[in-house]
């Protein structure tokens, strides 16, 4: 004879399928970069993590950037660019003019990357804000991983997401 299905082993397949289905995978898990690797024509090169960023002095600025989804408006937060240059003990070069000598390539975790050059973002020179960010509106921090911030660029294509790395050369 039959037995009528047992409710309670169904009950435990349900309750094993919502595990699989409601736990994080390993990989989200990972979720973005919370550490970038500062490396090349820097004084110590290394890997900043989220809490060394956070003890940087931080800024807060609002952007709208144009991408191929319309018009962003967003607020971040996180400390300039510049001073995390300097938090890897700034440019490996004490010439006067070091700070018009240099680049940045700024590349986020899928490979995209950016130039910058130090002479744009140098206090003293072009003194552009560009933002390490790594708070994006209310969000906790980190949970977006770092983005590069340019603020005034009309379009977001220099927001570099994820960023994974910065080379300075
Ligand atoms: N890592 C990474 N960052 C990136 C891109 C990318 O492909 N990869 N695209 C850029 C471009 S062209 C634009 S317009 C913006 C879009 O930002 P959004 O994805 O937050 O809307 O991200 C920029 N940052
Ligand atoms: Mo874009």
């Amino acid at each position: 004879m039959r037995s009528a299905p047992n409710l309670s082993a169904l009950a435990k397949t349900a309750a094993f399928i919502a595990l699989i289905l409601l736990a994080p995978s390993p990989l989200l898990a990972a979720g973005p970069a919370l550490a970038v690797v500062l490396d090349g024509n820097v004084k110590r090169p290394q890997s900043l993590d989220l809490a060394t960023l956070q003890k940087l002095p931080a800024e807060h600025v609002t952007v709208s950037f144009l991408s191929e989804h319309g018009t962003t408006t967003a607020s971040f937060a996180g400390p300039r660019l510049w001073a995390v240059l300097e938090a890897a003990g700034g440019l490996a070069d004490d010439a006067k003019a070091a700070p018009l000598h240099h680049m940045l390539k700024v590349t986020g975790r899928d490979g995209y990357y950016v130039l910058l050059s130090t002479g744009e973002i140098a206090p003293e020179f072009g003194g552009k804000p560009a933002m390490l960010a790594y708070q994006r509106g209310d969000e906790a921090p980190g949970a977006s991983g770092l983005r590069l911030i340019m603020p005034g660029d009309k379009r977001g294509g220099r927001d570099v997401r994820d960023v994974v790395t910065i080379h300075v050369e």
